[in-house]
C-alpha cells in the first residue's frame, strides 16, 4: 500500500517528500522538477512504541512503515498526453491514496505555472484531468458492456447502468469517491476498474511559516471547496518543515517547532494521517528481543495479522494472546497482565484492534 504526493509542478512536492523520507528527491525552482517518481518508505512516528520501549527494554525497537512517492506535477492537458501527462498519470493508478499538495503561500519568486496563487482554481485543474483519465477508462469499459448489453445479457444491463452513472458524473467534474453506489455494485462493477478519482485523497495545504498554525485565507479557500468531500485538509509549512529536517539536533528542532507554534513537526502529523488514508493500522509484538509495530488492513483477522510476520504463523495459526495496549501500559508487564487476568485468548476469527500486543501460537 502506498500514498502518492500529487499535484500542479513547482509546489513543493518533492520538498515535502524529502522531509519525509531520507530517500532525497530532486527539487528545485523549476517546472517539472521530478520526472521519474522517487519512493520513500516511511516510518510512522507512534508515541505508543516509545512507552513499549521504556516497559519492555528490548534489544531494538521497530516502528511501522508507510510507503511515499513523489509523483512529477500534473499540467492541464495531461489526460491528453500533456507534459508527459500520461505516464505521470499512470504513476498516480499506481497508488492507493492520494495527498494532493496545494500551494497556499505567497513568493514571487517561485514560479507557479499558471501565474498567481489559486489554491481552489489548482485543485480543480488536477482534478478534471484525473477525472477525464477516468472517463477514458468508463468509456473503454462502456464500449464492450454496450455490446453484451444489447444482446440481452442481464448482468451487462446493470453494468452498463452503473457505467453510465459513473460517465455523467464524471462530466460534470465529480470524482468518482463522491458517487453512493450499493455494496454490490461497488465490488462487481466500480473497484475493479481501479479508477483514480476513486482513491481516497487528503489536502495539504502548502503555507508560509506564519501561517503554519492558524492556516490562512487560502486554506480557508480550500475548506470551503473541499467542505463536502469528507476528505481531510491538512496545513503545513513545507518550506519551514524543510529547515527543520536540515538541523541534526534534536533539542534545537524543538526549539525551532516551539518558535513557530508547533508540538511536533506537521511532516509527523501526516505520516500518521497517510497511514490512516490507506486504511492501515498497527499491532505490536513486544520481546525482549524486538518490541515492533506491524502493519495490517483494518478489519484484519488475527491469522491475517501473524501472515504478516511469516506466511507459516498464518497457515499454522493455533491461538493468538493479546493484551489490549492501555492494559500493557496499565499493568506494566506481559507477566502482570497475566496474572491480573487480563490477557485475551482468542481464536481465528478474531477482529485485531488497533494496538493490540499480540503474541502467536502456531504450528508447521
Ligand atoms: N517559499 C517557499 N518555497 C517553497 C515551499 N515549498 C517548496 N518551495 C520551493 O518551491 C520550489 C519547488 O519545489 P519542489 O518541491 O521541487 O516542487 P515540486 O512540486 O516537486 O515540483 P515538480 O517536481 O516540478 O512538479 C523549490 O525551489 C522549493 O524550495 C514553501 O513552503 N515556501
Ligand atoms: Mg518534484
Amino acid at each position: 500500500m502506498k500514498a502518492g504526493i500529487v499535484g500542479l509542478p513547482n509546489v513543493g512536492k518533492s520538498t515535502l517528500f524529502n522531509c519525509l523520507s531520507n530517500a532525497k528527491a530532486q527539487s528545485a525552482n523549476f517546472p517539472f522538477c521530478t520526472i521519474e517518481p522517487n519512493v520513500g518508505v516511511v516510518n510512522v512516528p507512534d508515541p505508543r512504541l516509545l512507552k513499549l520501549e521504556e516497559l519492555v527494554n528490548p534489544e531494538r525497537v521497530v516502528p511501522a512503515t508507510v510507503d511515499i512517492v513523489d509523483i512529477a506535477g500534473l499540467v492541464k492537458g495531461a489526460s491528453k498526453g500533456e507534459g508527459l501527462g500520461n505516464q505521470f498519470l499512470g504513476n498516480i493508478r499506481e497508488t492507493d491514496a492520494i495527498l494532493h499538495v496545494l500551494r497556499c503561500f505567497d513568493n514571487d519568486n517561485i514560479v507557479h505555472v499558471d501565474n498567481s496563487v489559486n489554491p481552489v482554481r489548482d485543485k480543480e485543474t488536477i482534478d478534471i484531468e484525473l477525472q477525464l483519465k477516468d472517463l477514458e477508462t468508463v468509456d473503454k469499459k462502456l464500449e464492450k458492456v454496450k455490446k453484451a448489453s444489447r444482446t440481452g445479457n442481464k448482468d451487462a444491463q446493470k453494468e452498463e447502468t452503473v457505467l453510465l452513472k459513473i460517465k455523467s458524473s464524471l462530466e460534470q467534474g465529480i470524482s468518482i469517491r463522491a458517487i453512493e453506489f450499493s455494496d454490490e455494485d461497488y465490488a462487481e462493477y466500480v473497484k475493479p476498474l481501479q479508477f483514480i478519482t476513486d482513491k481516497p485523497v487528503m489536502y495539504i495545504c502548502n503555507v508560509d511559516e506564519g501561517s503554519a498554525v492558524n492556516g490562512n485565507a487560502y486554506v480557508e479557500q480550500v475548506r470551503e471547496a473541499v467542505k463536502d468531500e469528507k476528505a481531510e485538509v491538512l496545513v503545513l509549512a513545507v518550506g519551514t518543515e524543510a529547515d527543520i529536517t536540515e538541523l541534526d539536533d534534536y533539542e534545537e528542532r524543538q526549539m525551532f517547532l516551539q518558535d513557530i507554534g508547533l508540538d511536533e513537526p506537521g511532516s509527523a502529523k501526516l505520516i500518521r494521517a497517510a497511514y490512516k488514508l490507506l486504511k492501515q493500522q498497527t499491532y505490536f509484538t513486544a520481546g525482549v528481543k524486538e518490541v515492533r509495530a506491524w502493519t495490517i488492513n483494518i478489519g484484519s483477522t488475527a491469522p491475517q495479522a501473524a501472515g504478516v510476520i511469516h506466511t507459516d504463523f498464518e497457515k499454522g495459526f493455533i491461538r493468538a494472546e493479546v493484551i489490549g495496549y492501555e492494559d500493557f501500559v496499565k499493568y506494566g508487564s506481559e507477566a502482570k497482565v497475566k496474572e491480573a487476568g487480563k490477557m485475551g485468548v482468542e481464536g481465528k476469527n478474531y477482529i485485531v484492534k488497533d494496538g493490540d500486543v499480540m503474541h502467536f501460537l502456531f504450528n508447521v
